[in-house]
């Protein structure tokens, strides 16, 4: 790790080279500022900035955020290369973030490829540009991209960057291009720093606070952001700085900023588990058995990372509605310019669709997106077990359906894994990795290959009712029902959740899904359910009603002529008269109190889930929840936030609850066991 510097005649090379992504801490700034002595000692007439590797720089290494950074700071280097009388050069190739973009900003003069990415991003860690980016940018792009970029953390290409002024020039070699620089022209140049901030109109500020609010409600680094961009308009480059560091030391220490960073690096700490040595199987062709939104959605995503691609249905008519399906999603990718012609030429390529499965005999993979069913699935493994190379892996995408039992379907149970991906399967990034009892290391090391192919993030979970998402989802139901049927409504709920970070409430959720997959979900448990537990019957009756959610026009909702969602009043009449056939006595709840049950609920199953060794760790727990189950992604995940509470308070909050109902609210040991020994659930291990 380190800042390389080289003179050739009056030109200075400065380098930086912290690998994997040139992550800015403490070392680089101090090299940084050692930089700009050594160029002015040896009378350069400019420095190149670059970066080894892939990139110029990620940004500060925030592994340094959770105490104070030590000296010197990103602001001090970034003001020294501003107004160093040698003039700094940036060429940028990869990503220049955060205080990557900001350096960039206090250089005289910017080139970068036309495939790079410029941004700020600050807002997605909790924090906000701390070493001049709100100050610099608004004066270099003006204030109405500054109010587009800052407060969204949205990055841009090189191409936009020079469309915008971000950048002067766009090279495939920018540091060949910036030796090249017209000396007189370089000195020409003004800094950044002297410029005058664009102003922009109160309207412009008041919409970026509506977008902010919409698009990230609850959070406060996106808004502050927006008051430094305001008082860039009118302060000094000096002023505006030192209040721009106020409010980054502030927001750097906040219970948002390290929610953000503990999810960051969890979603890059998700790797297959270090007892897991196993060699996977080499993938290369990978048949997927049906080719509906789940099979099609896994089918783009194997064609997508560059894999080949059978994908088996049962008939002609079933092989074009898949073919059909998974052409959908290669024309709307190119429609959004995420592909060019050739990319989706190359994916189609790599797609066979059939309704032989002797098609698949070579591949090394199968994943079944069969229908949810243990009978089609059983003939599904039949069918595949006997054609199948004998070393392929098997795997299912079942999101309910015990994985053991499926495996006992097989001549070899050992071959089958459970590989849980989520809809749309081409865009969502969790992926539950289901070991079943008899699943080998080999299959299990193959399903975390796929998902490093894949871009997805893994996480390991035991055979149970639901895995770790969905059961966590059915106590979070089975919770909110309870105080729907207790006196409460399904918009109340939702608005309570929504409240506390959610984008939808359950109910609205519920309606998009459709009521019928709960609800097969509880006919299904019917033999297994626990006949002393409180039963909540008023999904059933949202069905018996044929209210199936929006694809019937009406759910928990209305959905007059396919639109948005409107209350509709008949749900109250619905729910009292359930509620009177079941006697209860209904009554008020505010919204604390069923965001207070609603959360224990939830925290309570997922502690029981990690006693039960159904996930390894409250990190994982973290990482299924926000990735696949809309947790605000602001709080760090479901266990993140529980250990802001407490086990204490946690334990103190379902012994309260206990006393109206002693089995459901019933504390796991493990909240026991925190609140006893005092640790956190994410310290907490088996
Ligand atoms: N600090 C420390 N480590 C980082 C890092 C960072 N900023 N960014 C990435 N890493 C690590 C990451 O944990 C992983 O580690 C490895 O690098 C590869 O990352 C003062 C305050 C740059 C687009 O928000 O968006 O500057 O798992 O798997 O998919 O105003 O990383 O290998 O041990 O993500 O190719 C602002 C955050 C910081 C950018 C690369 N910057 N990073 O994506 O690789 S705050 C950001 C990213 C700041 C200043 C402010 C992505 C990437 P490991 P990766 P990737």
């Amino acid at each position: 790790m380190a800042v390389s510097r080289r003179r050739d005649g009056i030109y200075g090379y400065v380098e930086i080279d912290n690998p994997p992504v040139n992550a800015i801490g403490q070392e680089i700034r101090q090299g940084l500022l050692d930089a700009v002595d050594w160029a002015e000692a040896e009378g350069l007439e400019r420095v190149i900035l670059s970066g080894k590797g892939r990139a110029l720089a990620a940004g500060a290494d925030t592994r340094e955020f959770d105490a104070e950074p030590p000296p010197p700071h990103l602001p001090e280097v970034a003001n020294r290369i501003e107004k160093s009388p040698v003039a700094w050069i940036a060429a940028i190739h990869g990503f220049a973030l955060g205080g990557g973009a900001e350096l960039v900003l206090a250089c005289r003069y910017r080139i970068a490829r036309p495939d790079a990415m410029i941004g700020l991003p600050e807002v997605n860690l909790g924090v906000i540009p701390g070493a001049g980016g709100t100050q610099r940018l608004p004066r270099l792009v003006g204030m109405e991209k500054a109010l587009e970029l800052i407060p969204t953390g949205k990055p841009v290409s090189g191409v936009e960057a020079k469309a915008i002024g971000l950048v002067d020039e766009l090279d495939d070699d920018p540091v060949g291009y910036a030796e090249m620089v017209n000396t007189e022209w370089l000195g020409m140049a003004v800094p950044v720093g002297e410029l005058n901030s664009g102003a922009a109109e109160p309207e412009d500020f008041a919409k970026a606070r509506r977008a902010a609010e919409n698009r990230m409600r609850g959070q406060v680094a996106p808004l502050k952001a927006i008051e430094l961009l305001e008082l860039a308009q009118t302060a000094s480059l000096e002023d505006g700085m030192r209040a721009e560091r106020e409010a980054f030391v502030e927001l750097r220490k906040s219970e948002q900023a390290r929610a953000l960073r503990h999810i960051f690096f969890a979603e890059r700490g998700a790797r297959a588990p270090d007892w897991l040595t196993a060699e996977p199987a080499k993938v290369e062709h990978v048949a997927v058995v049906g080719g509906g939104t789940m099979g099609a959605g896994i089918a783009y995503a194997l064609v997508n990372a560059g894999q080949a691609v059978t994908l088996l249905e049962t008939d002609a008519d079933g092989v074009e509605r898949a073919r059909g399906n998974v052409g959908k999603i290669i024309d709307s990718s190119l429609k959004r310019g995420f592909i060019d012609d050739d990319g989706a030429a190359a994916r189609r390529g790599r797609l066979t669709v059939s309704s032989d499965y002797g098609a698949a005999a070579d591949a090394d993979l199968a994943i079944e997106a069969a229908f949810e069913s243990m009978e089609v699935k059983a003939e599904v493994f039949g069918r595949l077990q006997s054609v199948i190379r004998a070393d392929a892996v098997l795997a299912t995408n079942t999101s309910y359906l015990d994985v053991d039992e499926i495996a006992g379907t097989l001549a070899d149970p050992s071959r089958l894994v459970g590989l849980h991906f989520f809809a749309p399967a081409h865009i969502m990034k969790l992926l539950e990795i289901v070991r079943g009892k008899a699943s080998s290391e080999r299959a299990l090391a193959t399903g975390f290959a796929l998902a490093k192919r894949l871009r997805k993030i893994p996480v390991l979970a035991g055979v149970c009712d639901g895995f770790i998402g969905n059961r966590i989802l059915s106590r979070y139901r089975e919770a909110a029902d309870t105080v729907l049927m207790d006196g409460s409504t399904p918009w109340d709920i939702d608005e309570a959740m929504v409240e506390f970070g959610y984008a939808m409430g359950i109910y609205e959720t519920q309606d998009l899904s459709g009521l019928d997959i709960a609800h097969a979900n509880r006919r299904r448990q019917d033999a297994t359910r626990d006949p002393n537990r409180r039963y909540i019957p008023i999904g059933d009756r949202m069905v018996a009603e044929g209210r199936l959610g929006r694809k019937a026009g009406v759910g928990w909702y209305r959905y007059p002529g396919g639109g948005g969602k409107v209350v509709d009043p008949l749900i109250e009449d619905l729910v009292r008269e359930e509620a009177h056939f079941a006697k209860v006595a209904r009554r008020e709840f505010s919204a604390d109190e069923i965001r207070h049950r609603l959360l224990l609920a939830m925290v309570n199953e997922a502690t029981a889930i990690l006693g039960e060794g159904i996930a390894q760790t409250a990190r994982d727990i973290d990482l299924v929840t926000v990735n696949g189950y809309g947790f605000p992604r602001w709080r760090g995940g479901l266990m993140h936030y529980a250990d802001t509470l407490g086990a204490a308070t946690v334990l103190e909050g379902l012994e309260g609850l206990a006393k109206e109902d002693a089995l459901v609210w019933a504390p796991s040991p493990v909240v026991r066991d925190c609140a006893e020994k005092g640790i956190s659930f994410s310290a907490w291990r088996r």
